[in-house]
């Protein structure tokens, strides 16, 4: 029996966003210093749904200001009073969910069933894991009392907009710094969402600031005189240009950049699963995810009977509206990254592999692109050496484990891979071969604030998540 696809949107009406949005400093709303604003886009519809305040150099300075007047008393807080903010912050996040994960898949075009399911609990469980390191820092193998840094200046990507958030401001506030965070342009209104959860949950004046703007901002930030440590996700070339900034002063820095892993499916491997897990690691969030399984290494001898059933996978995966609960794949998050998308995308045919996606009827307003998939590449073409950030997966083949790991670690990148295979022996061995900071196995794209993760190689450095997460905003 033909089975009728019955649309099932989430309500847009649990969120209520304001026409406009100010800088969040020192606990209040303003206007930025200049007047500057520009608009934050759905990119599902291309509706503005709000125009938000461009921060410029005097608000970089207010805001680190307001950060630095905070620290004295918030660093001087006992953790187990630190703590219970965090908590409560956790608690509201977990209260307001529903209208969070409606928010960002307006703002981001991430499917509500991941923004819902995936994001928000991984947002919450960020904040309770560290509002329960709070008071444990003393003794805990950082010596007697580790101080904090100070006051720490944050830019953040689009990609998880509240969840990097939550990566980078709960470790920051557990160890008593303040925090001055600039979210991405095209994803501005979770953060400011989150200044008001701050408010809600009585967080002192100060504590977190907020500052929406583009990479200029993010620019005067990092190059503040104000603040004691940079941390930023996004991409690997901004990511060189802030360490120039960093150099020479005495500024803490981490770096989460680009990754190109591969996803390595042997021939023991139950199909199902893997083809489960490949289109997972690439499919998940359009793509747009630093650790994503962009290429896909399987081995000769299954290739075709992974391919036909991956295939057959990818064309029941429905594109479209990301309010409605039934979507896999949301909106591009923008035109610019639809356009390098694209561009690598065509890049693989001109190059000379070969291009696949399911029939699929994208909506005609927004930003799309179908799951594709190539065949034919080899580790000379571009779509299997630098980052696509969207849905779009390299094929390779290889035929020992020895020729897995070579290739899998053929690239400028070392953020993750994934291994699919039912011999634990060649897990262990392959992880230790595999230059990447998170090895999955049989599994991919899984996440949990107690475990620690980062980049080898030009993926970046340092850790987020777990204790090691505390130790980038921590004097040992
Ligand atoms: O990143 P940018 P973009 C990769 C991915 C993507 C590419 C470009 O391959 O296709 O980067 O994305 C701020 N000083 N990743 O252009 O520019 C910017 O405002 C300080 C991987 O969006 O790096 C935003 O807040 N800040 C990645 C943040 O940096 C600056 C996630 C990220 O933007 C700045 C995102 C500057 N000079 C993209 N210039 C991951 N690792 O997950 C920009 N910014």
């Amino acid at each position: 029996m033909a089975f009728a696809y019955a649309p099932a949107p989430e309500s847009r009406a649990v969120v209520d966003i304001a026409p406009s949005y100010g800088l969040f400093i020192d606990g209040e709303f303003r206007e930025a210093a200049g007047g500057k604003v520009f608009k934050s886009i759905s990119p599902s519809s291309e509706e503005v749904l709000s125009e938000v305040a461009h921060a410029g150099g005097d608000d970089v300075d207010a805001a680190v200001k307001a950060a630095r007047t905070a620290y004295s008393s918030w660093s001087a807080l006992p953790g187990a009073e630190r703590g219970k903010y965090l908590f409560r912050i956790a608690r509201i996040i977990q209260e307001r969910s529903r209208e969070l994960a409606v928010l960002e898949s307006l703002d981001n075009g991430k499917p509500i069933r991941e923004s819902r399911d995936t994001d928000l609990p991984l947002v919450a469980a960020h904040f309770f894991y560290y509002a329960g390191w709070a008071d444990k820092l003393s003794y805990a193998g950082w010596g007697p009392d580790p101080r904090p840094l100070g006051v720490a200046g944050q830019v953040i990507p689009w990609n998880f907009p509240l969840l990097m958030l939550a990566w980078k401001v709960a470790p920051a506030l557990a160890c008593g710094n303040t925090v001055v965070l600039k979210p991405a342009e095209t994803t501005p209104l979770s953060a400011l969402f989150f200044a008001d959860i701050c408010r809600q949950a009585g967080l002192p004046k100060g504590v977190v600031n907020i500052l929406t703007g583009d990479g200029s901002t993010g620019a005067e930030l990092v190059a503040h005189p104000g603040i004691d440590k940079v941390a930023f996700t996004g991409s690997t070339e901004v990511g060189k240009a802030i360490a120039r900034t960093v150099a020479g002063t005495d500024k803490k820095l981490t770096l989460e950049l680009g990754g190109k892993a591969a996803n390595i499916v042997f021939d023991d491997a139950p199909v199902d699963q893997a083809v489960e897990g490949i289109v997972n690691g690439i499919f998940f969030n359009q793509g747009h995810v630093c650790c994503a399984g962009s290429r896909l290494l399987v081995q000769e001898s299954v290739a075709d009977e992974v391919l036909d059933s991956l295939k057959r996978r990818m064309a029941t995966l429905r594109v479209g509206d990301p309010l409605d609960k039934n979507t896999d794949i949301g909106a591009i998050n923008s035109a610019e990254q639809l356009a390098r998308i694209t561009a690598l995308a065509d890049s693989g045919e001109a190059e000379g592999a070969e291009r696949w996606a399911p029939a699929c009827e994208l909506p005609s307003t927004g930003f799309w692109f179908a799951p594709t998939l190539f065949t034919g590449v080899t580790q000379a073409h571009r779509i299997a050496r630098e980052e696509i950030f969207g849905p779009v997966l390299s094929v390779l083949t290889f035929r020992t484990p020895a020729e897995a790991v070579e290739k899998a670690n053929n690239t400028p990148y070392g953020l993750s891979a994934g291994i699919w295979t039912e011999k634990g022996s060649r897990i262990l061995w392959m992880a230790d071969k595999l230059r990447a900071g998170v090895v999955w196995a049989n599994t991919f794209n899984k996440f949990d604030p107690t475990s620690p993760f980062g980049g080898f190689k030009e993926s970046g450095f340092g850790r987020e998540g777990g204790r090691h997460g505390l130790e980038a905003y921590l004097n040992v």
